[in-house]
């Protein structure tokens, strides 16, 4: 559906409809195919708009979103939804079986994909513990799950879809590091490239690249180390 899923903003500004307020605010960067971004700010700074644009769940005001070197309005709405993992803030889970929620929105997916999924979301050891394991019914009158389990299997569903770019809000926020570690070590033999709202900077240390917003501008961009140099308020982050 995309071919290398590299990403680039060019002086985008964003407001939502029917409102005066920007929220984001001339952003201009680029991240290439397999990279991984993190993305960092207080709340309310524009972590969840930002990444609303890249699937053109909204469109920006001003200036361009590329995927590929092709502005994401010129892509059918598909290529863009299938290509394109996001995991949204508050994992959404409906009635119905672990398979189910998992192979939701990739039809024909086959069991091996979904376990396959599971493990690398790292929920596979989890999930053989329940009453009828990828059988179990969720939700109402289902088993009842944790958030950091919900996170996960919110994770397994995107990477069922095998795509070419993952957006994980905050999707990691409940995990231990030891979880979250062994999740991003699995991540790389997809090779998607990667965009991660977090706030652990341990997480924001793996990154190619790091983002910091504020009030919906980039306030740095850089490695870790760079920006321990540049930014003083990533330095205040580091040290809180
Ligand atoms: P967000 O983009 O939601 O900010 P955030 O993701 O950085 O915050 P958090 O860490 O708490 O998740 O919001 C930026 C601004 O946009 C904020 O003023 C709220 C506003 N907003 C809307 O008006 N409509 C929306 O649908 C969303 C998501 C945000
Ligand atoms: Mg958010």
């Amino acid at each position: 559906f995309l071919e290398k899923g590299e990403v680039e903003f060019k002086n985008v500004s964003f407001s939502y409809p029917e409102s005066e307020v920007p929220v984001l605010q001339n952003l201009s960067f680029s991240v290439k195919s397999g990279e991984t971004l993190a993305i960092l700010g207080s709340t309310g700074s524009g972590k969840t708009s930002l990444f609303q644009l890249v699937p053109r769940l909204y469109d920006v005001s001003e200036g361009e979103v590329l995927v590929d070197g092709k502005n994401v309005r010129d892509y059918p709405i598909e290529a863009l939804r299938k290509g394109i993992g996001v995991v949204p803030q508050e994992a959404v889970l409906f009635t119905g079986s672990i398979s189910e929620n998992i192979s939701w929105g990739k039809e024909g997916a086959v069991q091996e994909e979904i376990v396959q999924a599971a493990k690398d979301a790292q929920i596979h050891e989890t999930v053989l513990k329940l009453p009828n394991q990828y059988d179990t019914r969720v939700g109402q009158r289902g088993v009842n799950l944790s958030g950091g389990q919900k996170q996960r299997l919110s994770i397994a569903r995107a990477l069922v879809r095998k795509p070419k770019i993952l957006m994980l809000d905050d999707s990691t926020s409940a995990l231990d590091l030891k979880t979250e570690a062994k999740l991003l070590e699995a991540l790389r033999k997809y090779a998607c490239t990667t965009f991660i709202i977090t706030q652990k900077i341990s997480t924001a240390m793996e990154a190619d690249h790091i983002l910091l917003l504020d009030d919906g501008s980039i306030e740095a961009w850089g490695t870790h180390e760079e920006l321990l140099e540049t930014s003083p308020l990533y330095v205040k982050i580091v040290q809180s």
